[in-house]
């Protein structure tokens, strides 16, 4: 479960570590790892030459910053190379849509449109709810080529709490004229528009398209694109910028095992923004897109932010604030090991958490690995609880006797104790790394 460091990610780092200087001989190397992660990423070969290119010209000969080991700057620059091509860093801001407006989504059969429209709904109701104030948004539909594509938004209308209207008309053109009109009769201050999807990138879908958005004008086209499409959904993109057009993109199920290289692609090609991602099936699971996060989850650092912003709901501020705290001294205690396993506990299944730790997103877990996770984590947090204070502190005066008093308290062995001691060690490990790379 702690084995934090992505296996990944730390041989990269490993191969330059502790050389006097990035030459192009370690460089060559290590770009070569770069590549591979890209590659396993499924981003486009031609985008990765590119990217390596780049990067291979800024870094060979390059002065070594004094704080910095030559690896350890490698990979700053990779990772801000990575975070340019992906849209840049993002402090903080939060999106919000100008109001009145309508909001049209498109994208392929099954991408995720209806869902996001809902997910969004929600985003909208509770940013309002945060300010006080209370949102009319309307959900609509102008999807008539799947039979119960109206009626699966209308209950996700209400499961959000939102309004919906179901247009008369079964002409998606005219639908969507009578589903203005409503609205602006109805005084709504956001419509959210819905529209069918095709299997392929199809003229009649284009459009169809073309015509709403001309009799509507919608302030904002959003690009639905699956995550889990990879490489193709480059070309998608591309298909539905040149017919339609529109202003951002939604990356959805990047809670599946995808590693964001249709993020990559996307970004690099089309240099439009991604505004949110779709992190599962519920209306909640919809976040702000990081390229920070996006950039570490790539080179497989696993996505640590994302995972305390998933604590928030979940856990109290003063526990996280002292996780975080550890991480950013660097130092951990078997104290803040305990206090991690607890949060993460209280997260939820394993298998959803590991999606968010490094090297532990691919699908090289097995469901029996998984529940050997949960089953260690149970016993260490036992070892952890039959240690005394002082012990917690400094484990470095475990000795024999101690180790098998706490062992037998634990109901566990003196090998158990150990391998807690190297997780441990590991997990310190991480918290330096953090600490150097200034991420929180
Ligand atoms: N895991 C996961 N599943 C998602 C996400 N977004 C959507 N889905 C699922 O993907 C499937 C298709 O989603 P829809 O919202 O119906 O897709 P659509 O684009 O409206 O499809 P059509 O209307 O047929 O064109 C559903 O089973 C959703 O639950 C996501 O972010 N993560
Ligand atoms: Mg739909």
């Amino acid at each position: 479960m702690f084995d934090f460091l992505s296996k990944r990610f730390s041989n990269l780092f490993s191969k330059i570590t502790g050389k006097g200087a990035l030459t192009e001989k370690n460089v060559q190397e290590s770009l070569e790892k770069v590549k591979d992660a890209l590659l396993e990423a499924d981003v486009p070969h031609k985008l990765i030459d590119e990217f390596v290119d780049s990067i291979s010209k800024e870094v060979v000969g390059q002065k070594i910053a004094h704080s910095l080991k030559p690896g350890e700057q490698f990979i700053k620059i990779v990772h801000q190379r990575l975070l340019y091509f992906l849209g840049g860093q993002q402090v903080g801001s939060t999106f919000s849509f100008q109001i009145p407006s309508t909001v049209m989504v498109m994208g392929l059969q099954g991408s995720g449109k209806t869902t996001t429209l809902a997910k969004l709904a929600h985003f909208v109701k509770k940013q309002a709810k945060k300010r006080g104030k209370d949102r009319k948004i309307l959900l609509a539909s102008v999807d008539f080529y799947r039979p119960a594509a109206v009626d699966q938004l209308e209950i996700l209308a209400k499961q959000v709490g939102v309004h919906f209207y179901r247009a008369s008309s079964v002409n998606p053109v005219a639908a969507a004229k009578e589903i203005n009109i409503y609205a602006k009769k109805n005084f709504f201050e956001l419509v959210l528009l819905d529209t069918a999807g095709r299997l392929h990138i199809d003229n009649k879908m284009l459009t169809e398209l073309r015509d709403i958005d001309t009799s509507l004008r919608p302030k904002y086209k959003l690009l639905v694109l699956d995550a889990m499409t990879g490489q193709e959904s480059l070309s998608v993109a591309q298909a539905f910028d040149q017919s339609v057009g529109f202003n951002h993109a939604i990356l959805t199920k990047i809670d599946s095992d995808t590693r964001g290289g249709a993020a990559f692609a996307f970004r690099y090609t089309l240099k439009k923004p991604i505004l949110f991602v779709g992190t599962g099936e519920k209306v909640t699971e919809l976040e702000q897109f990081r390229p920070e996060r996006m950039a570490e989850r790539i080179l497989g650092m696993g996505d640590i932010l994302s995972l305390v912003e998933k604590a928030e709901e979940n856990i109290k501020q003063e526990e996280q604030e002292s996780v975080l705290r550890s991480f950013r001294s660097g130092k951990l205690t078997l104290q803040d090991f305990a206090d991690q396993m607890n949060m993460v506990g209280r997260l939820g299944s394993l298998s959803k958490i590991s999606k968010y730790l490094p090297g532990m997103g691919g699908n090289n877990i097995s469901p029996d690995m998984m529940e050997k996770g949960e089953k260690d984590m149970k016993q260490f947090k036992a070892i952890i609880s039959s240690m005394t204070a002082k012990e917690r502190l400094s484990p470095g005066i475990l000795n024999g006797s101690r180790k098998s008093r706490i062992a037998k308290g634990a109901g566990a062995t003196v090998m158990d104790v150990n391998l807690l001691l190297q997780r441990f060690e590991q997990s310190q490990q991480f918290a330096k790394l953090f600490k150097r790379f200034g991420r929180f």
